[in-house]
């Protein structure tokens, strides 16, 4: 059997990629840092998950399994590492989650030597996709995902349904597979995150109803339901927290991204927020804090975009894009926001809870129309020139 030779070169490609270091761009907002390179592309995915290497069965090296792009990633870091559990959209626009490690959490991140392989637990299940991991107080790590099938009881041939399916793990290995949640109120679910603590000594979910697949329809915005068992996770009830709100970046639909960041203050999320414009949804990551005590009532929430798409990140398979279902705090309190950008390749935003707290509670919040944002602003410059003395 001969390993064919065009494998080692594409390899050492690849390993050029991967011992490339990332350096903040020149972008400044005070609020975080952007990087020069997205931390994970499609060139980042194994070699050896693509091509069959075997110059016999393979002899002009082709494509077998192709990836067509890397994008929202569920986050964790542990032990002193920063782990990805990334969407990984193969050519056959089937979805499925793998684990890349770092040990900065900006570059050099490498893909585990094989992908999850999920119990199949649901024949139904077509497609699944935007884990967010939670390192949950009970000891468990949760996964939970969007679990898509067909919808059967229409002609549409595109119609879905959307389930938050849910996995549970010790390291990133090995996955115990629970049943998809139930929201008895709401028909379909997708961006729905675990809460890390128990709340009156149950499961805490942020949910995102949806009348179907793709409109949020009577859905109000961010949702929040408790259950009793994780491992038949049912919610009755859903509280509404971050809202939609007509004329502001979440007017067509949002959803929660990341698992809360808990803070002195309260805990900061950070979701996603889509508004429809004349080129299509475009979608912008936002953040909201929510009560210590009461993980459903918002506290804070600033005006307008935290992440908006900027030059490069605007163009992908579903163009002026970012999406985020992934942050980590390290021990030195720096928070790492990692985003997707055009559901085509994954980039970091670095803070630290200093700076993501000041602009969480001191960022004014929307007020709502034109020319109150225009009195807002005109303070703001008024106080500015009484402080330069003009
Ligand atoms: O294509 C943009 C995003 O669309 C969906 O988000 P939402 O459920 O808020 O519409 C998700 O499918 C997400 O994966 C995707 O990035």
């Amino acid at each position: 059997m001969m390993i064919h030779e065009k494998y080692y070169e594409l390899q050492k490609k690849q390993d050029e990629l991967l011992r490339r270091k990332n350096e903040k761009s020149d972008f400044y907002n005070g609020i975080y840092d952007r990087y020069v390179n997205p931390v994970l592309t499609r060139d980042h995915l194994p070699i050896l998950w693509q091509y069959d290497i075997n110059k016999e069965t393979n002899p002009y090296f082709q494509e077998r399994l192709g990836i067509n792009a890397v994008m929202n990633s569920g986050a964790i870091y542990l032990n002193g590492k920063y782990y990805l559990v990334a969407r990984i959209e193969g050519n056959d626009r089937k979805s499925f989650f793998g684990v890349a490690e770092s040990d900065n959490g900006v570059d050099g991140f490498r893909f585990w030597d094989y992908p999850i392989l999920l119990e199949d637990v649901c024949p139904e299940e077509t497609n699944v996709y935007d884990m967010r991991l939670t390192q949950h107080e009970d000891g468990w790590i949760y996964g939970v995902f969007c679990s898509e099938s067909k919808d059967t009881s229409t002609s549409d041939l595109s119609a879905a349904v959307a389930a938050a399916g849910i996995v549970r793990t010790k390291d990133l290995k090995t996955w115990e597979r629970l049943d998809n949640l139930k929201t008895l109120r709401s028909p379909q679910q997708r961006n729905v995150v675990l809460h890390p603590e128990f709340v009156d000594g149950k499961y805490a979910f942020y949910t995102r109803p949806m009348d179907d697949f793709i409109e949020t329809g009577s859905g109000g915005g961010v949702g929040f339901g408790l259950c009793e068992d994780i491992t038949h996770a049912v919610i009755d009830e859903e509280r509404m927290t971050s809202l939609r709100k007509y004329h502001t970046i979440t007017e067509a639909k949002n959803g929660a991204g990341a698992p809360p960041i808990k803070t002195e203050k309260g805990w900061i999320h950070i979701a996603h927020g889509v508004r429809n414009t004349a080129a299509g949804l475009r979608y912008v990551i936002y953040a909201f804090a929510t009560d210590l005590k009461d993980p459903a009532r918002v506290i804070a929430e600033p005006s307008g975009l935290l992440i908006g798409p900027r030059g490069q990140e605007r163009v992908g398979d579903v163009s002026n894009v970012v999406f985020t279902n992934g942050a980590v705090v390290n021990e030195k309190g720096e928070v790492y926001i990692y985003y997707a950008s055009s559901d085509t390749r994954l980039h970091v935003a670095v803070t630290d809870l200093g700076r993501l707290t000041d602009y969480v509670f001191n960022t004014p919040a929307d007020p709502g129309r034109s020319v109150l944002c225009v009195q807002q602003r005109c303070d703001l410059i008024r106080k500015n020139l009484e402080l330069l003395g003009k």
